[in-house]
């Protein structure tokens, strides 16, 4: 009996700078709703799914840094997810910014979480890879301060029991790193969720900057089919208070191959069937992990000698 996974990505349009907390959630539930009429148990949505990609701009008033913000989840402002989630049945990931105040010093992270179908949360993510600075680049029309407003994630790549699978979540920037999915294909993953904000130019390379959906797909792709995982990898995308984010949020199968992808940069919800018994074929041939893989011989851990021989 393969174990059936019906799952959604849904993609964000632009969310304005004026928009509030309740206008970010109501455009969520629209889409889970849909992604319910969809058969779908699971929907993931993007990386700061509750505001505007605040890290374009150096905000040096407190206050308003810390209006972007989540203190507590659920709050007033997203209960209406969690309460329709329960009331549908439906799972969710959700990428929004945590401030956290410890001892009275204030803890900034970049954070996801996982919600199962009755509206608990069973899953919590914080981001380890930080891209931009940390100080504002006069040259650019965008700054991308997720350095100066976040600290890494302490929380590790963890993997969950949900879903009836085994669940990992990493978020934007992660995507590009092969040791994201690898710590948690360590952990049997089935299915890795992220969302994403990537702005075009933001590496300021114009060679490297006109590859920016295809190192999207490329990264994600590759991190599913070496670790013989589903990707759902969601975009918040369009055009955002004048900076164009790419969109072509996907779904993709322990294969490597894309079975779902948008095609507007707005809102957007696609779902696919995900068996998530497909990554076993994988790691009992050509992923065979225990059989194949060689940690021991990777020179990372072995002693290398103090000097090469004369020869
Ligand atoms: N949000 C996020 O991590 N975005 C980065 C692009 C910006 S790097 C300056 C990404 O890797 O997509």
């Amino acid at each position: 009996m393969p174990r059936k996974l019906i799952a959604a990505a849904a993609q964000m349009g632009p969310i304005s700078k004026t928009e509030t907390r309740a206008d970010a959630v109501a455009r969520l539930i629209e889409m889970m709703r849909e992604a319910k009429g969809r058969g779908c148990e699971l929907v993931v949505f993007t990386e700061l799914a509750l505001t505007t990609f605040f890290p374009r701009w150096m905000i040096e008033d407190e206050a308003e840094l810390d209006s972007y913000y989540e203190r507590e989840m659920p709050n007033s402002a997203t209960m209406p997810l969690f309460d329709e989630a329960k009331k549908l049945g439906i799972g969710f990931y959700l990428g929004y910014a945590e401030l956290v105040v410890l001892n009275g010093v204030k803890r900034r992270f970049n954070t996801s979480i996982l919600v199962n179908q009755s509206g608990e949360i069973i899953g919590k993510y914080r981001k380890v890879h930080l891209p931009g600075h940390a100080e504002p680049q006069p040259e650019r029309a965008f700054q991308h301060l997720e350095k100066r407003y976040f600290e890494p994630g302490d929380l590790g790549f963890g993997v969950y029991k949900g879903f009836g699978g085994n669940m990992g979540m990493a978020i934007c920037n992660d995507r590009r790193w092969p040791e994201t999915y690898r710590v948690m294909g360590l952990q049997d993953v089935e299915m890795v969720m992220l969302g994403y904000n990537t702005p075009f130019g933001h590496v300021g390379e114009q060679a490297m900057d006109s590859l920016t959906l295809f190192h999207n797909h490329l990264s994600m792709q590759a991190g599913a089919y070496q670790n013989a995982t589903w990707v759902v990898g969601t975009a918040k995308c369009g055009n955002e208070e004048g900076s164009a984010m790419g969109g072509q949020s996907v779904i993709i199968a322990p294969s490597g191959e894309i079975v779902a992808m948008a095609v507007t940069v707005e809102d957007e919800v696609i779902t696919a069937s995900c068996d998530l018994d497909m990554g076993e074929t994988y790691k009992q041939t050509v992923f065979d992990f225990g059989g194949h893989r060689r940690p021991e011989h990777y020179g990372l851990i072995v002693e290398r000698p103090e000097a090469i021989p004369p020869s």
